[in-house]
């Protein structure tokens, strides 16, 4: 997969050479370009942005530089193809990131992430990427970052791990929150008892059909009791 940043910020990105995001790198399953926007400025002060039309408070990033950026990454005219590359816009204003939208992304050619600071991106930089092929407004959660780029860090981790290959086992993707639309189970490892608490027998049982039943009991219960929205309505 090719993922493109743009973003004010390249140096956020750096981290993206560690762990195992950073050998995926190396191995050529990811391959990553992180874009300055300010270099797509033509103005003395590389100024990315300007006050708002019709007022309000915060600044209001401009089109040109987005434009140039993107049109740099993507080709200046592009046939809108439906396969083509995603661009994505973090923005508390979009649809909800979930783990069934990082499957989603995982299985895309090319993501291109552009990252807004200030009150924003001038809408029309979305207007005319939509005219020109896919794109999305995508929410880590119901709350305000200062701009796009934790959040696509977020998203880049959770889609590149489910990536074919970034990880080792991929037994372990299998079995984690959220795959199964439940909570994962509570896990144990030696010592048997620490502090005066011990490992659930069962799990040293070696009775692997009870283990599996313990693991699914606590999965449902640690659902409804943190987040009974996730589970199916009940017929009562
Ligand atoms: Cl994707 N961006 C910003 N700026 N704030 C957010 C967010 C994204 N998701 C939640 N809050």
């Amino acid at each position: 997969m090719r993922i493109d940043i743009v973003t004010i910020f390249p140096e956020f990105f750096d981290v993206l050479d560690l762990s195992l995001l950073g050998k995926a790198r190396q191995s050529g399953l990811i391959e990553l370009g992180v874009h300055n926007l300010r270099d797509h400025t033509h103005d003395r002060h590389h100024s990315v942005d300007d006050t708002p039309y019709g007022g309000g408070a915060g600044m209001v990033m401009k089109p040109e530089p987005w434009g140039d950026a993107l049109d740099a990454i993507l080709g200046a005219d592009p046939e809108p193809v439906d396969d083509g590359p995603i661009v994505i816009f973090p923005s508390p204003a979009g649809d909800q990131f979930t783990q069934r939208m990082a499957r989603e992304l995982s299985l895309e050619q090319h993501l291109v992430f552009g990252c807004g600071r200030y009150e924003g991106i001038d809408q029309r930089v979305v207007d005319h990427y939509e005219q020109r092929g896919r794109v999305r407004l995508v929410s880590l959660g119901d709350y305000v970052l200062n701009g796009g780029e934790v959040a696509v860090m977020a998203m880049i981790e959770a889609i590149g791990r489910l990536i074919p290959g970034v990880v080792g086992n991929p037994e372990s993707l299998v079995e984690e929150s959220h795959e199964d639309g439940l909570l994962e189970y509570p896990s144990y490892t030696k010592p048997a008892s620490w502090r005066g608490l011990d490992v659930p027998p069962v799990l040293r049982s070696g009775n692997h059909g009870a283990i599996s039943s313990w693991r699914h009991q606590q999965q449902i219960e640690r659902t409804e009791r943190v987040r009974p929205d996730l589970l199916p309505p009940t017929i009562s």
